[in-house]
């Protein structure tokens, strides 16, 4: 009995996420001299409190604060002068995978009151890696350099939801590095999962369901992905979200609605004239040429995207997709040393987007 206790608790531990609602990440002003550093000793030295940043001269402290403790933490840091702002207001998370992994949202602002809002995901094909790094690449500009980036932050908020589809993305890993769908059975069909950038609600199956054992298969029902369902509903639930970029991998494509007409959208000029903007920028770092256009004209026909659902049915008239690159023999498995080549090209186009953020949506 002893033993079985044991191993429920085991697996309990196992199972069970941390929970980070409520959390705060704060953050300092840059700390002028060592006596501002000397100040932060006592707080450094507290368990509960996790230091992203450790203080030093001339840098900033980020502090990731537990909610009982936020009060008391901007109170202190107030009182010593240091002028904390609330970098990311709450660390937790949008829902929960098929297989119940959690799914977070990272948050950048500056300041409470909502900004026009940037959406980013990525890898929600699990097995388009490039993904990730590129998007960690622009946190990492606005967090660990935002001294460079402080003006991006003042105009805009910032959402991230790094691993869109996490139980593919694991499996990516452990078993199949390949894997493209989510994790979940299909009744009657021995093949697991759907594509998740064919079950948005938007002319969702418009060319038919296909097989379950289709590597585009859309899904029993519009948004039956547990992680489809959560991301629409953060995004429904967010309207200062005005621009939107799912990163995928790869082909060197930037692509704007529609996917499921060959048709042009409404404000395809303003598509194309950020897109070459944003295009310009990337290829001046290197060389590297991309193709820009719809979905269906220069690609193929994508029925229930997320770009197109955000587009349609969001009324965010800025929806991308990008597909970084890759390919060649490299397919979706370019080595690890193209990976800074590509985030930095891509972090000079993301710029060129960033001063294109509508006020509001459509
Ligand atoms: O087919 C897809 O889902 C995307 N290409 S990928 O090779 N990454 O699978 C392109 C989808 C683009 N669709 C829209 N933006 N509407
Ligand atoms: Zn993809």
């Amino acid at each position: 009995m002893r033993i079985l206790l044991c191993v429920l608790a085991l697996l309990g531990t196992a199972l069970a996420h941390k929970s980070y609602e409520g959390y705060q990440v704060l953050q300092t002003e840059d700390l002028p001299d060592v006596s501002s550093v000397r100040k932060l000793a006592s707080l450094h030295m507290m368990e509960e409190l996790d230091f992203w940043q450790t203080p030093r001269v001339g840098g900033r402290a980020t502090i990731m604060v537990p909610k009982h403790l936020v009060a008391p933490v901007k109170f202190t840091l107030a009182t010593l002068g240091l002028n904390p702002t609330v970098l990311i207001p709450n660390v937790e998370t949008i829902g929960s995978s098929y297989e119940g992994r959690p799914m977070r949202v990272l948050k950048l602002a500056n300041g409470p009151s909502a900004k026009p809002a940037i959406f980013f995901d990525s890898a929600i094909h699990a097995r388009e890696w490039m993904g990730p790094p590129t998007v960690m690449y622009v946190i990492n500009e606005l967090t660990d350099n935002l001294g460079a980036n402080q003006a991006i932050l003042d105009k805009n908020d910032f959402y991230f939801l790094l691993v869109s589809n996490p139980d593919g993305y694991t499996f990516t890993w452990s078993d199949d590095r390949l894997w493209r769908k989510t994790r979940s059975p299909n009744s009657g069909s021995n093949c697991i999962g759907t594509d998740p950038n064919r079950n948005f609600d938007q002319n969702w199956a418009g060319g038919g369901t296909g097989i379950p054992c289709s590597e585009t298969y859309a899904g029993s029902a519009p948004f039956s992905e547990p992680e489809t369902k959560a991301i629409s509903d953060f995004i429904a639930a967010t309207p200062s979200i005005t621009f939107a970029q799912s990163v995928h991998s790869y082909g060197q494509y930037l692509l704007h609605p529609y996917g499921d007409s060959t048709d042009l959208p409404p404000n395809v000029a303003e598509l194309t004239r950020v897109g070459t903007d944003a295009l310009d920028a990337l290829q001046a770092v290197s060389g590297t040429r991309y193709t820009l256009g719809s979905v269906a004209n220069v690609l193929y026909f994508a029925y229930g995207s997320t770009t197109d659902w955000s587009y349609v049915q969001q009324g965010i008239d800025l929806s991308y997709t990008i597909e970084l690159p890759g390919g060649g023999s490299a397919g979706f498995n370019p080595p690890p040393s193209d990976i800074q080549g590509v985030v930095t090209e891509t972090w000079e186009a993301y710029k060129v987007f960033f001063q294109n953020i509508p006020n509001a949506r459509r």
